[in-house]
This record gives structure tokens, C-alpha cells and sequence, in this order.
């Protein structure tokens, strides 16, 4: 402290300190424990720096502090010395006058969703500030040794970029080149022409939620949602609010009794073959009723300030009764397990195990599986992966000019969102508006709402605009995650190796909510052994009520957990067959056979994929495994063991059955044009998706990207588009997009071919507005097309799919015999997802999906919320956790009817390749595990298993 007088004046507890910021001195004020971020952010209004998980972890706070990086977040504003150089992300360049990191970030395609971008800027700087030369391998040991996280990126483009810096400011790359990289009238489909938004979230200047926060009107409230610490199943008795009430700053503190609508948010929506829909989710919790999981929200206290909601929060009393918790999806499904919805009105009396589905295919294969030369009977489970994002759940409402209660949040699904809340809020959807949120990722989490009925709550009550936040470990502890599945699979082969038939039971822990819950399981009869031939087949799946976390979307939705199990039972067949598990997987492959009747031509729900490119695939990824197996056999030691795996995964690019799209165009009177819609954007790239397609579609205009603008994701101003989710939006909202601006075209065209300008449009009084439609179908040999209908409920029948992708997944792992800790070394994805609009996206999608599924197979789980909840514990892969040597060979099959034969991309990554990784375990050392994650433990106890 004596110290600390000597370098700064003290003033009323405060220490105000003489500081350079971005090159200007500045006398700065702020109460010695708060952070430099806190300063920073909340002070300085200095938003590019971000606040994620606030605990050292990820790196998204990074600022220069004399020349050093630093976590901003946990530096505390009175070690900052006195006369600090401070460089925050912007002082380091605008748009008009980029570094060359930042140029770097944006032609190397290392921005998604922009969130840890400043923080991977100004750590990279710093390095390059001290050496212009840095291996990769010094740059991955940089990032590493500075906690740096991205969730979407899968980190080599940020190497990529921090190498390409480096090579400009050595002098060896110009700038002025990389600015002439895209010349107008080039393509920009089919191109790697950077997304619109990288410049703005090189330079921090793209605004997330907690950033506006900063900015909003001062009459803003905050409100906090009030959840009991550890409690997962109880009996509600009393809810006493009374204390809280009184705190200081606190405006009103609301229960389920302020709720004016139903409390029951509606779950299933968009599915045409639902036989649930959700309604047992409440918005706040009833006396009388129980809690069901932790993070159900008690009561949302409303006040002046966050610490005032928060300390007031403290005072909220409840008297409940525990009751035994149902945790995993084992216990739940006992014969004798209490009922998670016994007491529940409607669905009373329940059973855990619940929403049956079963598909079908030939005859019952039991007894052909028990009586073939070659069989697997076992069980396998997936975990209930964590979507780990950075940036934590926030948002903001008020009350429009029309009156609207309109939510701004990182919603991904910004019309259903409306569908949910509506009833259970007691609004009619029309008096509700929607805005998404620039958005730190999602993954999936918001396709389902999370505050926004909270924020509804709190404004409906109060009357005054509120802001709502939850720090990270809350948000850690209160959002869905992936369900976990459990399996069990029985295949057979003949003699020379051909499967004979294929069997599955699968139990889907979905937590204590039905929201979605066909679909996702669905998902298990869909996929199971989809990219192979037989003639029978046999799944049922149930969705399994538990006290654990409620389970929402998550990239791939539903495909890891089947693939995991249906990849790692088809390596085990291989072996028993002694066949090679890639020649093994090329033989079996389906029989491709679209519209007949040849079940071994068909998926599950007995159709046919629009193409069927995986043969020519296989051919492609052969040598390369060849390859990869050599290396691994050179590399091996007994002390560490070296093995390749290969898995093969399918998945969907739309939503389950009828699904549809809008999106509109205007012409405007500079000759441009501008875009509605509601392709939501977690970070994927849904502005370049937009504008890839929109410029492609108006060649004939000759427009450049610029002049293609976008107005997205209101819902009073832009059509439905549907969920960015199901990897949908490239072939729905694109095939939409082309449909808005033919009709544009059709209209402007003369008849001599010319088109017309804006001001002839309006001479001649012909509409300069278009809406575009797409409506998923698929297209028979004879040109006839049929829409897309949902999985009957008995037998799996329909075609719940018009697109699909495809991926052929190779890992080379490596296997500490001492430590039993497993590291893929090199990954290797051979994909399909149809015509690329744009690589520098299809890429970044690829490897950050891959990196997630490398993660999913080593590290990555959400046990107990009381540990698990930060990004350590969770297993977050950081940089040296993820390979460096990844490889994408992209297979282009154009699909007869996607936007000009593109596919999605975005969840083909994450299907497969923890299963590519598993089976590369095995074949390193011999430890087949069948749980994820594949931790030491349970290496170690798979090879004492197979020495018994
Ligand atoms: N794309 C392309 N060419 C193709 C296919 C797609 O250039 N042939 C581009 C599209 O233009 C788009 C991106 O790839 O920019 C993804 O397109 P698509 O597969 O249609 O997926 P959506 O836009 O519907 O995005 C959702 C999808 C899902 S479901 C999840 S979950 C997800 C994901 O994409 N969450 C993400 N990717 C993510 N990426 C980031 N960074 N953050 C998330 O939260
Ligand atoms: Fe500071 Fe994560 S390291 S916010
Ligand atoms: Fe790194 Fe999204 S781009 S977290």
C-alpha cells in the first residue's frame, strides 16, 4: 500500500494513475481491486477489449501493458504501475489503416464470430513486436503459453495469419496487395473473398452484447434471473421475496406469479411429426411444483444496478423438500427410478423413458446378426458435450414505437423464439420483436430461448427497458448442452465381410424437457449406419427424462452421439472380420439407388441421398491414409504408440421435414440492393453467405459486394428465414435468396436483355421489392419434384432430408503407454458439402468443427455443475490440443437443387471425427473405448480390459 501512494495519488479509496492509452495520456480514476478490463470496458468504454470468462482462461481481454501481454481481466487496476504504456485492440488500427495482423486475420479466414479476435490480435502482436520470424510451432507455443481460446476456428487460419503478418512486416508480402486481392467484377461465389464483418471485428469495433450495454439510454434496469446453487430436484413449497424486496436500488422482484401468459414455453416447433411439445418447461418456477434441474429460475430480481439485482437475489428465501436426484441416463431408466414428471399436469405418471421412435428396414435382424460368421454385440456412450462458448448469455428489451416488447439476444432463431414465448408470456406473437445480437457463438444453445423470457418478464413487470447478464460460470451451469446417448449395437457380417444385417437400441438423456426431442432422436435411426449397405435393420429410441442438464441443440445435432457408436461398432466388425476398417467401410459403402425400392440403396427412413459421392471420396482419401498408416508405423515406440482411425459420416443440411425459407430484396435508388432476412449469424458467416449468393444470382447487374447491403435478423423488418441450424441456411435461405433476386432480375430485364435502372423501375411503376421462397423437396429422375415430410413415427419411413454432406475423417493419434494420454497428431477431413460459396468460410467451419471433435473425443465433458463449469474443468482444447497438421480435400458434387449447387457445411465437421480419433486409439494400442471422453483412466482401463 505504501508503495502504491508513492506511484499514485490516493483520493477518496479511489487511485487515479497517469497513463499513455493507445498513445494519448490520460489521467485514469478507479478503485484498486476492480479490474484494468473492468476499467477498460466500464470506464474507458473501450468495448474491442472483451470480457469472457473473466477468470484468466481465454485470453479474449488481452491488452499490451508496457510492451508485455496481459489478461486484462485479471490484472487488478492498482498493480497497474503508474505511467503504463497501455495498447487496447483500438490502438492498433482502424479500417481505413489496418495492421498487418489484422489484414492477416481477414485474408486468412481466422475470423468467425470476431469474439476472441482482439484478444488473438494483441497477443499476437506482442510477439511480432519482439520477433518478426516466429516458427509455427513458436506461435502455437506463444498462443498456448497465453491461454488463448477460440471455439470456432480450430486455430490454424490464426496461425496461418500470424504468419503471413509476420512475412509483411519483414517486408517479403505487401498490404496493398492483399487490399487488391478481390477486383470488381470478379466472382465472389465460389471465391475466398473475406466476410463483410472482419474488418469491423479486426479492429474491435464490432459491438456484442455486453458491448452495447455500455451504450445503452441510462434509464436501462438490470435484472437477474435467480436460480438455487446446487439444488437439481426438489419440491417447491414457498417462494419468499419479501426481504428482497426491500434491498437497496431494487425496482420489483418477480416470480411465476407476475408471469401473465401460461409459464410454459413452447418447445417443439417447425416438426411435422411431434408427439411431444414441450409445454412442461416453465419460465419460472411454481410453488407447488419442483425443480428439476440446476438453473431453474426461481425468481428474477429487477434494480438499479447489477450488484443491487444480485445482492437482492441473495435474499430470496425458499422452502423446497429434495428429492432423489436422477442424473444419468442408467438410473433413469431402471425399473424402479423415481419419475422425473410424476407430479406434472398432463404428463403425470410419465415414464423416464419415453418418445419412442423405430425404424426399419427389411426383416428383424436379430436372429441373422446372431447367426452370422462375423458379429459385435456391445454398448457405447457419448457425452453430454459442453458448447463452451466465450461469450457468456446477454441481451437487453424494451418496448418498441409499435409497442412490441422486443428482445434484442444471441437468439439463432429469432422466429421461433417468438413461437416459444408467446403464450407462456400472455402475448399474441405480433406484439413481440426479436433482434439477434452480434453473437460470441452459440453452437446451437440459443436455437432454443434462454433469457429472452426472462428479459420479457422483467420489462412486462417493471414497464422499463432492462439489460440481463450472467457471468460466465452461471452461464456455464444454467444452459442446455448435448444430450448424452447411450447404445447398444449389434451388427453382423458375412464371411468375406459384408454386412448382413444391424440392430440398436438408443437412450437419449434429453434432462428434464421434451423441446426437440423428436428430432434429436430421431437423428439416431436417421444416421444409423447411414453411409453403409444392408438389407435389415431394426432401431428403437427413446428420449430419457433426467435431473440433469436439459439438452439443447449443438453443431451436429444428434449426429456424434449415433456415429459414435455406429463408427466405433463398425472398426470393431472390421477387426473381427480381419479386414482392413477402411477397405472394410469402401465395401460396405451404400448401394446408392435413388427411387426404387432397393433397401440397400436407401438411408434408414428409406430414401436416397440426392448424390452419393462417397465412393469417389474413399478414392481419394486411400492413399492418404496409405500414407498416414506408414507414418504411424515409423513413428511408433513402445513408450508411445502411434495409430490411424478412419470414420465415415453423413449428416443433413436442412431442417426435418417441411422445412422453408424467406428472404427479401429491394432495389434502391443508387442502383444497389439490399437484403432481409433472418439467416441468424452465430459467426459461421452468414453476411458472406448472403452476399456470395445474392452477388451470384445478380451477375447481370455486375454489382460489386458492396453494393449488395443487408438488413438481417428483426423480425419486424426481415421474413422468415427459419434457424441458422440444421446447417440449413446455405440451401434454404440460399435457395430463397436466388428466388428474391431472379424476380428482382425478371423485372428489370427489357426486352432488348438490358435491365432497367431504379428510376425506370419507377417510371414504369413496377415494384422494386421481391420475396423469395424456398420450401425443402427433393427432385425425381423425371424432373417432379416431392416435398420433404417427416420420420413416421413406427417404422422411420419418410424423407425428413432434401441435402445432405458427407465426410471421410482420418486422425493419426498418438498414445502415451506411460501416461496413457491420447493426442491426435494429424487430421485429415475429406469432405463434401456440395459447390463452395465462399473457402476462406467453408474452411474456417471445417477446422473449427474438426477441432471440436477432436475435443469431443479426448477432453471435452459437463459432469457435476459445481466443477464443471469453467473452461478447464470442461476440457476446453486449446491451441496445443489441436493438431496443427489438419488437412481439408474438398469433394464439389454440385446437388440438382441447392443454390447453385451448394450444400451446407457447418455441422458436417463435428459428425465424425471423434470417431476417426477413437478408432485411431485402438488401433495405436489396442484400448477400444467406447465412452467418451477418451481420458487416461479410461485408456488405461480399455488395455487392462483387453489383456483379461
Ligand atoms: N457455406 C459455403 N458453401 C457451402 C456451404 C456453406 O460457403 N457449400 C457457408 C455459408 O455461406 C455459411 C457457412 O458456410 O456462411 C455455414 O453455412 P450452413 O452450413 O448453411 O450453416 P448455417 O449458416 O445454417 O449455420 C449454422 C451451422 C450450425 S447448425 C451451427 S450449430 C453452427 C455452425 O453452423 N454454429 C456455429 N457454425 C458455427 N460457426 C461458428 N463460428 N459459430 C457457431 O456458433
Ligand atoms: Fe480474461 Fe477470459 S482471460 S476474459
Ligand atoms: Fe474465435 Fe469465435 S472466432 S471464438
Amino acid at each position: 500500500m505504501a508503495k502504491e501512494k508513492t506511484e499514485a495519488q490516493l483520493a477518496g479509496g479511489y487511485v487515479v494513475k497517469k497513463l499513455t492509452v493507445n498513445g494519448v495520456p490520460r489521467r485514469v480514476i478507479g478503485k484498486p481491486e476492480v479490474t484494468l478490463l473492468t476499467v477498460l470496458r466500464e470506464q474507458l468504454k473501450m468495448t474491442g477489449t472483451k470480457r469472457g470468462c473473466n477468470c484468466g482462461q481465454c485470453g479474449v481481454c488481452n491488452v499490451i501493458l508496457n510492451g508485455k501481454v496481459v489478461r486484462a481481466c485479471i490484472t487488478r487496476w492498482k498493480s497497474v504501475p503508474e505511467f503504463s504504456q497501455i495498447t487496447t485492440i483500438e490502438g492498433v488500427g482502424t479500417p481505413e489503416n489496418l495492421h498487418a495482423l489484422q489484414w492477416a486475420m481477414i485474408v486468412c479466414g481466422a475470423i468467425q464470430c470476431g469474439f476472441c479476435t482482439p484478444g488473438f490480435i494483441m497477443c499476437g502482436k506482442a510477439l511480432l513486436d519482439e520477433n518478426k520470424n516466429p516458427t509455427r510451432e513458436e506461435v502455437r507455443d506463444w498462443f498456448g503459453k497465453n491461454w488463448m481460446a477460440c471455439r470456432c476456428t480450430g486455430y490454424k487460419q490464426i496461425v496461418d495469419a500470424v504468419m503471413k503478418a509476420a512475412a509483411i512486416l519483414r517486408g517479403e508480402e505487401k498490404i496493398e496487395e492483399l487490399a487488391k486481392m478481390y477486383k470488381p467484377g470478379d466472382k465472389v461465389w465460389n471465391s475466398s473473398y473475406p466476410r463483410p464483418s472482419a474488418v469491423y471485428k479486426a479492429t474491435g469495433l464490432w459491438d456484442f452484447g455486453d458491448d452495447d450495454r455500455l451504450k445503452l439510454p441510462e434509464e436501462f434496469l438490470f435484472a437477474y434471473p435467480y436460480a438455487l446453487e446446487g439444488v437439481r430436484h426438489a419440491k417447491v413449497n414457498k417462494i419468499n421475496i419479501s426481504e428482497a424486496e426491500k434491498c437497496e436500488g431494487v425496482v420489483k422482484v418477480c416470480t411465476y406469479k407476475d408471469v401473465k401468459g401460461t409459464n410454459r414455453l413452447r418447445g417443439q416447433v417447425g416438426c411435422d411429426s411431434a408427439v411431444t411439445d414441450g409445454w412442461e418447461r416453465r419460465i419460472m418456477v411454481e410453488e407447488g411444483d419442483k425443480i428439476r434441474q440446476w438453473g431453474d429460475i426461481v425468481a428474477v430480481v429487477v434494480a438499479d444496478t447489477e450488484e443491487h439485482a444480485r445482492a437482492a437475489a441473495q435474499k430470496v428465501k425458499v422452502d423446497y423438500e429434495p428429492l432423489p436426484e436422477l442424473i444419468n441416463v442408467r438410473e433413469a431408466i431402471k425399473e424402479d427410478a423415481v419419475s422425473v414428471f410424476d407430479d406434472c399436469p398432463g404428463i403425470d405418471g410419465m415414464p423416464n423413458a419415453w418418445n419412442k421412435r423405430c425404424f426399419t428396414k427389411g426383416e428383424d435382424p436379430h436372429d441373422i446378426i446372431t447367426n452370422a460368421a462375423h458379429k459385435i454385440d456391445d454398448e457405447f456412450y457419448s457425452s453430454r458435450q459442453p458448447h463452451m462458448v466465450l461469450e457468456a448469455d446477454c441481451g437487453y428489451a424494451y418496448y418498441d414505437d409499435e409497442g412490441r416488447v422486443t428482445i434484442h439476444s444471441k437468439s439463432c432463431a429469432i422466429y421461433f423464439a417468438i413461437v416459444k414465448l408467446a403464450r407462456a408470456i400472455g402475448l399474441p406473437p405480433s406484439k413481440i420483436r426479436i433482434i439477434e445480437n452480434n453473437m460470441g457463438a452459440s453452437f446451437g444453445y440459443k436455437t432454443t430461448v434462454t433469457n429472452e423470457q426472462y428479459l420479457a418478464l422483467a420489462l412486462m413487470t417493471t414497464g422499463r427497458p432492462v439489460y440481463m447478464r450472467v457471468d460466465m460460470k452461471e452461464h456455464n451451469q444454467r444452459t442446455p448442452k448435448r444430450s448424452p446417448s447411450l447404445m447398444h449395437i449389434r451388427a453382423g457380417a458375412d464371411a468375406k465381410g459384408k454386412l448382413v444385417g444391424v440392430e440398436g437400441t438408443c437412450w437419449i438423456d434429453h434432462g428434464p424437457c421434451s423441446e426437440s426431442a423428436n428430432d434429436l432422436t430421431n437423428k439416431s435411426g436417421q444416421f444409423f449406419f447411414s453411409p453403409y449397405a444392408y438389407d435389415d435393420m431394426r432401431v428403437t429410441a427413446y428420449t430419457i427424462w433426467t435431473n440433469h442438464r436439459w439438452s439443447s441443440a449443438f453443431r451436429a445435432y444428434g449426429s456424434p452421439q449415433i456415429y459414435w457408436g455406429v463408427e466405433t461398432a463398425m472398426d470393431m466388425l472390421a477387426y473381427e472380420c480381419g479386414i482392413d476398417p477402411f477397405d472394410f467401410r469402401e465395401q460396405n459403402l451404400l448401394e446408392w439407388a435413388p427411387f426404387t425400392d432397393n433397401p440397400r440403396g436407401q438411408f434408414p427412413s428409406g430414401y436416397a441421398p440426392e448424390v452419393f459421392p462417397l465412393p469417389e471420396m474413399m478414392k481419394k482419401a486411400r492413399p492418404v491414409y496409405e500414407e498416414m498408416k506408414k507414418k504411424a508405423k515409423e513413428l511408433s515406440t513402445p513408450e508411445k504408440k502411434y495409430g490411424v482411425g478412419v470414420s465415415v459420416s453423413i449428416y443433413n443440411a436442412n431442417d426435418d421435414g417441411a422445412d422453408e425459407s424467406g428472404s427479401n430484396i429491394e432495389l434502391l435508388k443508387d442502383g444497389s440492393v439490399m437484403i432481409y432476412n433472418t439467416w441468424e449469424d452465430h459467426g459461421q458467416g452468414a453476411d458472406m453467405g448472403t452476399v456470395g449468393t445474392a452477388h451470384e444470382a445478380l451477375r447481370p447487374l455486375n454489382l460489386s459486394p458492396e453494393q449488395i447491403k443487408l438488413y438481417m435478423n428483426d423480425t419486424a423488418r426481415c421474413p422468415n428465414s427459419g434457424a441458422a441450424a440444421a446447417s440449413r441456411s446455405q440451401t434454404m435461405t440460399g435457395n430463397a435468396i436466388v428466388d428474391s433476386c431472379n424476380k428482382l432480375l425478371d423485372a428489370m430485364r427489357k426486352p432488348d436483355g438490358t435491365y432497367r435502372t431504379y428510376d425506370e423501375m419507377i417510371a414504369e411503376g413496377i415494384p422494386t421489392f421481391y420475396e423469395g421462397k424456398w420450401q425443402a423437396k427433393i427432385q425425381r429422375k423425371d424432373g417432379s419434384v416431392e416435398s420433404c415430410c417427416g420420420n413416421d413415427k413406427d417404422s422411420g419411413k419418410g424423407i425428413p432430408f432434401a441435402f445432405h454432406m458427407f465426410a471421410v475423417n482420418l486422425a493419426l493419434v498418438s498414445v502415451d503407454m506411460k501416461t496413457f494420454k491420447a493426442h491426435c497428431e494429424q487430421f485429415v477431413l475429406c469432405g463434401d458439402v456440395g459447390v463452395i460459396n465462399n473457402y476462406l468460410v467453408v474452411d474456417g467451419q471445417q477446422y473449427g468443427g474438426v477441432a471440436q471433435g477432436i475435443g469431443l473425443a479426448l477432453t471435452e465433458d459437463f459432469l457435476d455443475e459445481s466443477k464443471y463449469h469453467n473452461f478447464v474443468t470442461m476440457g476446453f482444447p486449446y491451441i496445443k490440443d489441436i493438431t496443427d497438421d489438419l488437412t481439408l480435400i474438398h469433394s464439389e458434387v454440385p446437388r440438382p437443387l441447392g443454390p447453385f449447387g451448394a450444400s451446407g457445411t457447418g455441422e458436417m465437421p463435428l459428425s465424425g471425427p471423434h470417431a476417426a480419433v477413437g478408432n485411431a486409439i485402438y488401433a495405436a494400442c489396442g484400448a477400444r473405448v467406447k465412452t467418451i471422453p477418451a481420458i487416461p483412466s479410461r485408456i488405461k482401463e480399455a488395455l487392462e480390459e483387453m489383456k483379461k
